[in-house]
């Protein structure tokens, strides 16, 4: 379908941002998936030597099953490029982003990463971060708390559930819990991810503020540059 096609056009013009001898950080979500699929293609057939990390279990098993080179965290691992989609850009190329649930890695990726590369249909362009529910990454214990500071900041909360079992919570890779949070709009993105990260229990959350240096972003056939 449409939006099928403009996320597998994205992937494409992704993958001629990556020059041999990479170390590549590998994004989440089904446009990301999409890049791995066209990577693993291009190191199969010899056109390009790369080394990745994935940022998530199921990236990294795509990846790995693909036979893209692996690479364990390690001291001094930095990425020359990384690829990643997104829940939400907005002109500044700020973003929303956990929609895949992957948020942690994802961000801890992006800041280990020389260039963050967002690759996106142009459904997640808008004017103004919020309308896509914010994703908080909590540890367990701390969540009723967490739920109230999140509802006082104007953000009603939603425990995220297991797709599989509805009945179950739905954990991240670390075995953490998962909240939604509807702000609507968010008119000062800074300010809120503050307020966020003082929140004990919250480990992180879906504001990628001043991360990304450029998006593809499809519209149709064509492909868009967006930089901040
Ligand atoms: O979780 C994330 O941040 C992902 O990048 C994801 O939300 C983007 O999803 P999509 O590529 O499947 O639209």
């Amino acid at each position: 379908n449409q939006l099928n096609q403009e996320k597998q056009l994205a992937a494409a013009a992704a993958l001629r941002w990556v020059r041999d001898g990479m170390i590549l950080g590998l994004g989440t979500g089904s446009t990301a998936a999409h890049f791995i699929t066209l990577l693993g293609e291009a190191v199969r057939n010899g056109q390009l030597r790369v080394q990745a990390t994935a940022t998530s279990q199921a990236s990294e098993a795509q990846a790995r099953e693909l036979g893209i080179p692996l690479l364990e965290p390690r001291r001094g691992l930095r990425f020359d490029l990384t690829v990643d989609g997104a829940d939400e850009l907005d002109p500044q190329l700020r973003l929303i982003k956990g929609g895949g649930g992957a948020l942690l890695r994802e961000k801890i990726l992006a800041t280990a990463s020389e260039y963050l590369l967002i690759i996106a249909d142009s459904s997640k362009l808008v004017p103004q971060l919020g309308q896509f529910p914010l994703p908080l990454e909590v540890v367990p214990f701390a969540l009723p708390w967490v739920l109230d500071a999140v509802a006082e900041l104007g953000g009603p909360p939603v425990l995220r559930h297991n797709r599989q079992n509805p009945q179950e919570p739905a954990r991240s890779d670390q075995g953490n819990l998962l909240v939604d949070c509807h702000f609507n709009q968010i008119s000062d993105p800074a300010q809120l991810a503050t307020q966020l990260q003082t929140i004990p229990g919250v480990v992180e959350h879906g504001l990628f503020l001043g991360l990304a240096r450029a998006a593809l972003v499809t519209q149709g056939e064509q492909v868009m540059v967006a930089r901040p």
